[in-house]
């Protein structure tokens, strides 16, 4: 039988169903992650907002049914600290991660009473290739590992281990959610 979704037609055949969505997609051109944030271009904004902040609703909507059948679910959003304070170059990724968060919030009222959860997590910076070829990176791990709490930056596996609680039922009452992992560095003046 066909779903009513044919883009999750594969997931739904192998799988009877999703219990965990992990939103892990964001772009913006070269250009705009460098210079002055006033310089964006209309084209450039647009990419980075549609990449980055619509593709989660993209995803989650033909989804629901999948959800559905498994009586609920989790919906994570990976997101950055440039979404609510102005990071050196992170630009119009600073304004899309904005959008995805809100988005979050949105989606979290919506699914709500459909039994799904949705939270994003803020984790600090993290030398992947997403982070390769940025100017300044290398401060920027420096500078967390001076100034957070625990003295000391994450790693992809501290990402990770949110996420599976945030999968969890241990985390039942948690949505519309931000959850930083971040060794505490955003709670700094
Ligand atoms: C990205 C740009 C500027 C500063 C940045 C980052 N800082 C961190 C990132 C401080 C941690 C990495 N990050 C959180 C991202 O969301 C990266 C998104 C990104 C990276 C690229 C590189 C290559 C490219 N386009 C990109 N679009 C989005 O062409």
């Amino acid at each position: 039988m066909m779903t009513r979704s044919p883009r999750c037609a594969n997931t739904d055949r192998e799988c009877g169903g999703l219990d965990v969505l992990v939103h892990s997609v964001a772009f913006a051109r070269k250009e705009e992650l460098a210079g002055r944030y006033v310089d964006t271009s209309r084209d450039g904004f647009r990419i980075a907002n549609e990449v980055s902040a619509y593709s989660l609703v993209a995803v989650t909507r033909p989804a629901l049914p999948l959800f559905e059948k498994r009586g609920g679910g989790s919906i994570i959003a990976l997101t950055y600290l440039g979404a609510q304070r102005v990071v050196p170059n992170y630009n119009v990724m600073g304004v899309a991660k904005a959008a995805l968060e809100a988005s979050v919030r949105y989606l979290a009222a919506d699914l709500g009473p459909l039994g799904i959860r949705v939270n994003g997590i803020s984790a600090g910076p993290v030398k992947t290739l997403a982070a390769r070829g940025i100017s300044g990176f290398g401060s920027i791990l420096a500078h967390v590992e001076e100034r957070a709490p625990l003295r000391r930056n994450i790693s992809d596996s501290d990402v990770g281990q949110a996420a599976l609680f945030l999968a969890s039922d241990m985390s039942r009452n948690i949505t519309g959610e931000v959850l930083f992992v971040d060794a505490g560095f955003h709670i700094m003046a």
